[in-house]
């Protein structure tokens, strides 16, 4: 049997597809060999970009063999692939790297569920047709997405007058229409707002949003308690602070966005905290998930020393954080959101402001809650299949061509099958918000049956060790 090296040109075949182009490629260090005992290479297909483990039989020398394969479909998907290596082929015959691969890396998503291009989608983009009849190899396991062009719709700022006659939300451009998009970058025109800006906490959210606030030209001064996270916004353009205190000291709005309601508290009333920077007029925006009775404590604190205060808690992930494609829940001082609202066009596609204090949190947890209830019931289903005998991954294609085909059964159910579990949003955070959720049914005194059930997983999941991953790594606990 042929063997293969690492950047070898092959042909390489999928159960019911054509012979396809492709090439051997390394695996991630954390994507795993399938335990079959025959030899395996991972392969990445040309025109998809999507990776799979392929036996060794399945695999021939492209060049050898681009006579017998080449005529293996008519369809464009096949056709731009079989550009695509001819491309990098003679590329490589010139001593340049192949550009497919820099493509790739370049739109090296989050993670978050990298919210990677729908394995079934992508193939009926690129060829006009479903899964079944598509020319295309599936996609098995996958990485990364190729660069979209950037879509024709403009952003605006909305004007004076617009924002006087629209009272309750909708205030933001509304970029819904690409909702579901995740690999357009949409090129933003913001006036930054001349107020200076503050940034508390700087994780895996915290990060890319402070560095859109930066790269919208916004002067901002951030803090983490882990000063190191500081370093790509000191990069970039930002100021670093000593304390929360001394940030607020020195910005007109401060934007806090940390784990939980500990760090919100240690935030604002702790040693050399937000409360003692607050002065009359200076606006602090939560932009943390954490229950109603912090975010009224903490707006209490902050109101009686005349500052200003607004919850604004996001919807979205790693990577939507990075693109500024958030959905952002704000609410409570008006005059605050206006003057921040700069930020939101550089954070978000979309910002809503729902009125009183609270609505923006309980907004956000009830998303949140079903998010987490359908990706435990994802993960079951998941299980199952494998229980049954069910090939997940043709699943999951049913699954991405069918009714409840969305961005987080295309990402979570890649992860789940690549076992690939890189922390987009972090499993603690997603069980947090559970427990919250289900606090509020509890006040309320509304049943939530299937959130409560889904709760156990994400809390056995977060004991198994899995905290710090990705939430769908509640697949581990329920495929256990
Ligand atoms: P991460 O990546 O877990 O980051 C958490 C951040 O919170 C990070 O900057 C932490 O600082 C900070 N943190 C945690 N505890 C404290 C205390 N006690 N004091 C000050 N700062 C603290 O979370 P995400 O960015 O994914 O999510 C943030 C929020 O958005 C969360 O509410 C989600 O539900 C939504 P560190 O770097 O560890 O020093």
């Amino acid at each position: 049997m042929t063997s293969f090296e690492v950047g070898d040109f092959v042909w390489a075949k999928m159960t019911g597809y054509p012979y396809w182009p492709a090439k051997v490629v390394e695996p991630d260090k954390d994507v795993k060999k399938p335990s079959k005992k025959v030899e395996m290479y991972f392969i990445r297909f040309y025109g998809t970009g999507d990776f799979a483990w392929t036996k060794a039989d399945l695999i021939h020398k492209y060049d050898e063999n681009k006579e017998k394969y080449s005529l293996g479909s008519k369809r464009s998907g096949f056709l731009d692939a079989v550009k695509s290596i001819e491309h990098a082929v003679e590329r490589r015959e010139k001593g340049l790297p192949d550009t497919s691969d820099e493509e790739e890396e370049e739109s090296e998503p989050e993670s978050e569920g990298s919210d990677d291009q729908p394995l079934a989608k992508k193939a009926k983009s690129e060829q006009g047709s479903s899964m079944e009849t598509a020319a295309t190899p599936p996609a098995k396991k996958r990485r990364k997405v190729a660069k979209k062009s950037l879509p024709t719709r403009e952003e605006s700022t909305p004007t004076t007058e617009q924002r006087n006659l629209t009272t309750d939300s909708r205030l933001s451009p509304d970029t819904t229409a690409d909702a579901d998009s995740t690999t357009n970058i949409v090129p933003k025109d913001i006036i930054p707002t001349d107020k200076s800006i503050g940034f508390l906490g700087l994780g895996i959210m915290g990060v890319p949003m402070a560095l859109n606030l930066v790269k919208a030209g916004h002067e901002v001064t951030v803090w983490n308690r882990s000063q190191a996270r500081c370093t790509p916004l000191v990069e970039a353009g930002a100021k670093q602070g000593t304390s929360p205190a001394d940030v607020v000291q020195h910005c007109d709005i401060i934007f806090s966005c940390v784990s939980d309601a500990n760090a919100v508290r240690d935030l604002v009333i702790g040693n050399t905290g937000v409360l003692q920077g607050i002065s009359a007029g200076k606006g602090y925006i939560e932009m943390s998930t954490v229950d109603s009775d912090t975010i009224k404590e903490i707006s209490e604190a902050i109101t009686m020393r005349g500052g200003r205060f607004l919850e604004a808690p996001v919807s979205g992930n790693k990577k939507s954080a990075e693109q500024g494609k958030l959905v952002i829940l704000a609410a409570g001082d008006r005059s605050l959101y206006m003057d921040a609202y700069s930020c939101f066009e550089a954070l978000g596609k979309k910002t809503f402001f729902l009125g009183e204090l609270g609505s923006g949190g309980n907004t956000k947890l009830i998303v949140n809650m079903l998010m987490g209830s359908f990706m435990a019931s994802l993960a079951e289903g998941l299980s199952l299949a494998e229980k049954a005998g069910v090939d997940q991954y043709t699943l999951l294609d049913v699954l991405n061509l069918s009714d409840i085909a969305c961005p987080l059964v295309k990402t979570k159910g890649a992860a789940i099958l690549e076992g690939h579990f890189p922390a987009s949003f972090p499993l603690k955070h997603q069980q947090k918000d559970m427990r919250l959720s289900l606090q509020m049914g509890e006040e309320l005194e509304q049943p939530l049956h299937v959130a409560g059930a889904a709760n156990e997983l994400y809390k056995r999941t977060k004991a198994i060790g899995f905290g710090d991953r990705d939430m769908s790594c509640v697949y581990r606990a329920v495929n256990a």
